[in-house]
């Protein structure tokens, strides 16, 4: 579309119907919170809650964004709990039902916060964790930049991305960090736009950022629009005595402007009247209006004034420059609690509720009609205002991408023939640089990106065959000079790798948007991100959010563990195989050898696309270990599922090891030593205790709840041995995530593995102080069998 479409904010007769809209939003979104809280049964003790000030403050900028600004092409991270407000409006739009607003909170139902996944009306980014969204609508307008340098997204169905957030949600710091990557990487098409309502959830906020985040956003070089007085406003200000009203609400510390907003006319009557004394024309001003219009002028800011919002939205859809834009408003607006501090999850009673309804209008008993009581002339027009309005001709919000082969495993396995001896993360790069060769569909939709470990996580070949990308060219200039470098980081629009800051949460928010960039943009990628295995934690909540979404990626996480010997223990990972585990949307793996990387890298290609796919993670390691010499493939299958016998136990084996990762050098040492006293013994090697277990507990469900009945993985290798014979599990991170390999049978377990800071170190001292060396499993093979 082009800039002429953005006539939207000048349809003055349309104001009148956009105001009603708003209204009846307003008391769909209240109602929805209130039936959840008052009139649904209730079979528990539990608050079922929802954020009816919250809701009432963004009501407003939700309806001049989606009845008038938004287009199909625009995508929207809403405050996550403005969430009724959003239901509210794709119910008018006739995509959310009114049952599962019924159900607003309940199993089934509408989501307490959007939900791409769950929520059945077309969500475009899931929220909830404040900050997160935000940083969101950034990643996806780089991911949309990427596609559009690829004439993937045509240059007149680009969107805007926008969030809608809270001033609280200022604080959270990931937000910066997301600022300044969308800064570097010159990030456009972006609208963030803040609810000020100077409310936070357990107070009013602090005064002293006033004026600061608009600094902080320009410093970025962003346009940063404050909608801070609304037409009513401005109106009042220009008349003799307006400006000290004006002046007086530019210098009120938040806290008492708030305290004044919910004690009403009189209040503001009084107190103005006081501060005013000596000003005549003020008090005179003052006088004239009854106090309901006194506090209208006092109050009504511009974030509720659709005249001057539609005003910034048209000249903002001028051009492409990212925008920060303030709009100032009350929390909990025309509702009875309005400015009051402890209104964030305050509830209207029945009562206040009743008042509420009759004061907009809605009939008794038609209270989930949202036009009800309209005359039959207004109704016809808000119909035709919707059905005309842009976003109307949204169809489906979730694209559908061509699907794209991708590499088989015998493929990727030939980067890392020979055997000899490598380190996982050596064979992760060789992949990647074989790839990096490829001239195929595939090749060409990978997209890498790394906050500053490129290189040292060995995607430094595949960046120099395929360049950095930018939305600005700009060459090596080493190269140019001649300077010799194993590294060429040739920038330009085709480049395919995104070069990111030292910031985990931006990888992680940057996997998510591209990892959905086939149900966004229709366009399938195949997006890999690297970092320090450490480091997950440093991400964590954003990596949670990705998966939350349903977004698809690889994660290659290297080094980790104790393994990462000399780089000592503040960049050891523990609890890492754990994290893998527990997080839902990302199979983890641990493989120890570079052909296992590789078959895992094939399957993590395919799960990108996969129906019920996911998100793949691959704990890797520096450690460079001898390979082992493969019989034919039926191994790869044990890979894939978590794990494979490689050494078969005999019928009636006593022991068997079970090793996980960099560590199998120690196991098979061990095991070596461990046949000459125990000649059946076998040798487990687990990829995945992540799939192994989730596989057991499926299974185990299967079977109670009447589903299929199967063997899973885990049990089906273990039957290889008697139910008497032990186990000695080892891995190079918490021991936890091997020991419940006993419980498949009911076989006794040692389990080895990390449960302390480590240090500095090479790997022999490291592994004997730890306990992860040949002699402790040893002595853990010799602790059972005693
Ligand atoms: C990361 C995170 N921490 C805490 C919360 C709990 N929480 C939800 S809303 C909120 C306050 C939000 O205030 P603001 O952003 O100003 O929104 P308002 O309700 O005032 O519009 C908090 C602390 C959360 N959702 N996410
Ligand atoms: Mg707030």
């Amino acid at each position: 579309m082009d800039m002429d479409d953005a006539s939207f904010a000048v349809r003055g007769k349309d104001i009148a119907l956009l105001q009603r809209i708003e209204e009846r939003v307003l008391w769909l979104a209240s109602w929805t919170i209130h039936n959840a809280n008052h009139l649904r049964d209730s079979r528990d003790s539990l608050k079922v809650g929802g954020h009816q000030a919250s809701c009432a403050s963004m009501t407003t900028l939700m309806t001049a964004l989606y009845f008038a600004a938004l287009r199909p092409q625009d995508r929207v991270a809403v405050k996550p709990h403005a969430s009724p407000v959003f239901h509210a409006i794709q119910h008018l739009y006739g995509r959310q039902t009114i049952d599962q607003l019924q159900r607003f909170r309940s199993l089934g139902g509408a989501q307490s916060y959007p939900s791409r996944t769950k929520d059945i009306d077309d969500v475009d980014f899931s929220t909830g964790s404040v900050g997160l969204g935000v940083a969101m609508t950034a990643f996806a307008s780089l991911t949309q930049d990427y596609l559009a340098a690829r004439g993937a997204v045509k240059p007149d169905a680009m969107g805007r991305m926008i969030s809608l957030l809270g001033d609280a949600e200022l604080d959270e710091g990931n937000i910066y960090e997301a600022l300044i990557e969308a800064c570097k990487h010159d990030v456009r098409n972006t609208w963030w736009i803040v609810d000020y309502n100077r409310q936070s959830l357990d107070a009013t906020t602090s005064d002293r950022m006033f004026t600061r985040y608009g600094e902080i956003f320009e410093a970025a070089g962003w346009t940063v629009v404050t909608l801070k007085w609304s037409k009513r406003q401005r109106e009042a200000f220009a008349r003799p005595g307006g400006a000290a009203l004006q002046a007086w609400i530019e210098h009120a510390p938040n806290d008492l402007y708030s305290a004044l907003t919910y004690q009403g006319g009189g209040a503001w009557r009084e107190r103005l009247t006081a501060d005013l004394a000596d000003d005549r024309p003020a008090l005179k001003l003052i006088s004239a209006y009854a106090d309901d219009e006194l506090a209208l002028v006092m109050t009504e800011l511009g974030g509720h004034c659709l005249e001057t919002i539609l005003e910034a939205f048209e000249t903002a859809a001028r051009d492409d420059a990212p925008r920060f834009i303030i709009a100032y408003t009350v929390k909990g607006w025309r509702l009875p609690f309005a400015g009051h501090k402890d209104n964030h999850s305050g509830l209207m009673t029945p009562t206040q509720i009743a008042e509420v309804r009759s004061r907009l209008g809605v009939v008794e008993g038609e209270e989930w009609d949202m036009l009800s009581g309209l005359a039959d002339n207004e109704l016809k027009a808000i119909r035709r205002l919707v059905e005309t309005a842009p976003f109307a001709a949204r169809k489906d919000g979730r694209r559908v991408a061509e699907h794209i082969a991708t590499p088989s495993a015998g493929t990727l396995l030939k980067a890392v023939e020979g055997g000899g001896e490598q380190s996982t993360q050596a064979a992760f790069g060789k992949v990647m640089f074989e790839i990096a060769k490829g001239q195929d569909q595939f090749a060409g939709r990978v997209v890498t990106t790394s906050p500053d470990v490129t290189v040292s996580t060995n995607l430094g070949g595949f960046v120099n065959r395929r360049g950095v990308f930018h939305r600005r060219a700009h060459e090596d200039v080493f190269k140019r000079h001649r300077i010799p470098s194993a590294q060429v980081w040739t920038m330009g629009e085709t480049g395919q790798h995104v070069e990111l800051g030292i910031a985990e949460n931006n990888l992680f928010i940057a996997l998510a948007a591209l990892g959905l960039s086939a149900p966004l943009f229709g366009e399938r990628l195949f997006p890999v991100g690297t970092l320090y295995d450490p480091f997950i934690a440093r991400g964590l909540d954003a990596l949670n959010y990705a998966c939350y979404q349903d977004a698809r990626f690889l994660l290659v996480a290297t080094p980790s563990g104790l393994t990462l010997g000399p780089e000592g223990g503040a960049h050891q990972s523990i609890g890492t195989p754990l994290i893998g585990m527990s997080q839902p949307g990302l199979d983890s793996y641990e493989p120890a050898f570079a052909d296992e990387t590789a078959v895992l890298m094939a399957h993590a290609f395919e799960r990108i696309q996969a129906e019920n796919g996911g998100a793949t993670y691959l704990r890797l390691s520096t450690r460079v270990i001898d390979q082992p010499v493969r019989e034919g493939d039926a191994w790869t299958a044990g890979v894939v599922a978590g794990g494979y016998w490689l050494k078969a136990p005999a019928p009636d084996a006593r022991l068997a090891l079970v090793y996980c990762g960099a560590i199998a050098p120690e196991a098979l040492a061990a095991f070596e030593q461990l046949l000459e006293d125990e000649p059946g013994a076998g040798l487990l090697a687990v990829t995945s205790p992540d799939v192994l277990h989730s596989d057991w507990t499926a299974a185990g469900r299967a079977r109670w709840t009447g589903g299929q009945a199967r063997v899973s993985t885990a049990e089906a290798l273990l039957s290889a041995l008697s139910r008497e014979a032990q186990l000695v599990t080892v891995i190079d991170g918490s021991p936890a995530a091997l020991s419940w390999l006993g419980a498949v049978r009911g076989q006794a377990v040692r389990a080895l593995g990390m449960e302390s800071f480590g240090q500095s170190g090479d790997l022999p001292d490291l592994y004997a102080k730890y306990r992860l060396d040949a002699d402790a499993i040893l002595d853990a093979c010799a602790d059972l069998l005693i």
